[in-house]
């Protein structure tokens, strides 16, 4: 309640045509200086706001209506720490000329950047008004596993050869995730009864960083039933820590 009632308060001020300075970060609590005669305090004496939000502590009528009987300022640490040796303070304050000035439009601000817990309060009145402002950093959530991620390709797509010879076919296999990949075995598939792999099957890649990309050649020969025919190859890359994947190739045998 008290929050809205400042807010309102400055809302009518701005429509008198004072200007006001704009307050330098998004305004994220009025804190009320309300003085009655017997009960000096800040209303809310306790804010939590995010980084880079604004405090504004704005001096406001007694619950009567009247000005603020005695002086008050507003004298913030600059820091969580206590300690520290610069202050952010206002000038003193009081409306009906009881001592101190009466400086317009009536408010101080501190824009808060750094999380932390703030103290603040009157140097008039210090053991009877004082709070705390909290600066809470948002909460990034949990951080996102780094995790490989494996492509592969077949250089050429399409290869024809003829019937007497091997056709070559390379396996492109690249890490795309943001961690090494470990383990990284690619296979070439083909039907044995029209192409027989000459060597290993199966080339061991080991681990494969990410962004970085490793090759594996393969040779097949036709046999005598592959003449004329295309024939459908798949190349299958695997590791430990990423899913499988598969690219398929053609091999095309003349028929002479
Ligand atoms: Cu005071």
């Amino acid at each position: 309640m008290s929050i809205r009632r400042g807010l309102s308060g400055l809302v009518a001020t701005a429509a008198l045509g004072i200007s006001l300075a704009a307050p330098s970060g998004a305004l994220a609590f009025d804190v009320e200086i309300k003085a009655d005669d017997s009960n000096n305090h800040f209303t809310p004496a306790e804010v939590t706001i995010a980084p880079g939000e604004t405090v504004r502590w704005t001096f406001h009528p007694n619950a009567a209506g009247g000005p603020i009987a005695a002086t008050h300022n507003v004298v913030v640490f600059d820091g969580p720490d206590w300690n520290a040796d610069e202050l952010s303070r206002s000038e003193y304050f009081s409306p009906d000329g009881l001592g101190g000035v009466s400086p317009a439009p009536g408010w101080h601000e501190y824009t808060f950047d750094a999380p932390g817990t703030y103290f603040f309060y009157c140097e008039v009145h210090s053991s009877e008004m004082y709070g705390t402002v909290t600066v809470q950093a948002d909460d990034p959530g949990p951080e996102p596993v780094p995790e490989p991620a494996l492509k592969v390709a077949a250089k050429p797509k399409n290869v024809t050869v003829k019937p007497s010879k091997a056709a070559n076919l390379k396996a492109i296999v690249k890490n795309v995730g943001d961690a090494a990949a470990a383990k990284v075995k690619v296979c070439v598939k083909a039907p044995k009864k029209l192409l027989k792999v000459k060597g290993k099957a199966c080339a061991n890649l080991k681990s494969v960083n990410a962004g970085a990309k490793k090759q594996a050649a393969f040779k097949l020969k036709p046999t005598k039933k592959a003449k004329g025919k295309a024939v459908n190859v798949k190349l299958v890359v695997t590791a430990s820590n990423a899913p499988q994947q598969t690219v398929k190739a053609k091999v095309k045998v003349k028929k002479k």
